[in-house]
């Protein structure tokens, strides 16, 4: 009998085409799980991605980032757009609850046909979160949702990764949130194209505004400047104006004399951020495979050796690895 099965490439990316949601959730499990059909369908879909807008909400933890993502979807809803979201779960008992918190609070949403929810876990993911979300944000884009969100907790280069998965990225803030603002990571600073001050009804939100807006003042930017928003996320106030401002970078990316110059930088930080990704685990494999790593660190946390010397070591001994491997080939 011939596969028939759903869980053939061919199969998920015409029931994905065809709007079916089973096939939509089993490809998502796929392409999380890094396997080769995922893959495969990742590859079968991308030439039907970038039409949704996708947008990527990051933040430090319990910044209302979902609470923000909720009322947000809430919005595009009333204009008429429909909905992919992804949460990454950060895997920790912490957030557990607070993912069932997200469901409690996105009740209304789940029963809406018209948004998609779905929530990833970080850990335990050989293929790295930022393939697995930027591959699932691929995979609603071309399922055809107009609008895809990707909720992160930004403490992490994988976070900054992530974002980059995401053509508008929007950053959560708090009041009273000054030193985190002042100690942010350039990095994260360079991919937010929206700033957002939440829990603008507590005390201190002008104040953060302020902040981020002396920050911006010093910080090298291109030709879209990022503005800086306040919003109750609780309340949906300052939403539909946060809606507008992640439509009109939308439109700087796909209208402005720059666009074809933001496209290339978008492909390129995604290309190169996979790449990174993949080589990461190739290595990290081929110095398991090795016994490279363990004499090494044990020389090291010993004071055998220097730290610089053996990082040199791993790198040859991965090297040779990969030329072993590449003469089997
Ligand atoms: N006062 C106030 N509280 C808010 C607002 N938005 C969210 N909160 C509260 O902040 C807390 C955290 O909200 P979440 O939306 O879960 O925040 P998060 O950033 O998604 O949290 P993690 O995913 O755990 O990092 C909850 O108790 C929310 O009710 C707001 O606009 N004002
Ligand atoms: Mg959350």
């Amino acid at each position: 009998m011939p596969p028939t099965t759903i869980d053939t490439a061919d199969a998920l990316v015409e029931g994905i085409t065809r709007g079916d949601r089973r096939s939509l959730a089993r490809a998502l499990t796929l392409v999380e799980a890094d396997s080769a059909t995922g893959r495969a369908v990742l590859a079968a879909l991308y030439p039907r991605t970038g039409r949704a807008q996708t947008v990527g909400v990051t933040g430090s933890a319990g910044a209302g980032k979902s609470t923000l993502v909720g009322a947000i979807a809430r919005e595009q809803r009333r204009r008429g757009r429909s909905v992919g979201i992804i949460a990454v779960d950060p895997s920790s008992p912490f957030s557990h609850g607070a993912i069932l918190g997200d469901r409690i609070r996105m009740q209304d949403l789940t029963s809406d046909g018209g948004v998609f929810m779905r929530s990833m876990a970080s850990r335990g993911n050989l293929g790295g979160l930022s393939e697995s979300a930027g591959g699932a944000v691929d995979v609603l884009d071309a399922a055809g949702f107009d609008v895809v969100m990707v909720e992160t907790v930004g403490a992490g280069q994988d976070e900054v990764e992530v974002a980059n998965a995401a053509g508008t990225t929007v950053l959560v803030t708090n009041p009273g949130a000054g030193d985190e603002i002042q100690s942010m990571k350039a990095g994260l600073m360079e991919v937010a194209q929206v700033m957002v001050v939440n829990k603008a009804d507590l005390a201190g939100a002008d104040t953060a505004v302020a902040q981020l807006r002396a920050l911006l003042a010093i910080a090298e930017h291109a030709a879209w400047e990022p503005p800086i928003l306040k919003a109750i996320a609780r309340t949906g106030e300052g939403v539909p104006e946060l809606v507008d401002a992640i439509d009109r970078h939308q439109q700087h990316l796909r209208e402005s004399a720059h666009a074809v110059e933001e496209r290339r930088l978008l492909a390129e930080r995604q290309v190169i951020a996979l790449a990174r990704a993949a080589l990461h685990r190739e290595a990290l494999a081929a110095a398991a495979a090795n016994d490279a790593l363990a004499p090494l660190v044990a020389e090291v946390a010993l004071r055998g050796r220097d730290p610089r010397s053996a990082a040199e070591a791993l790198v040859l001994a991965i090297r040779r690895a990969w030329a072993v491997e590449g003469e089997r080939s």
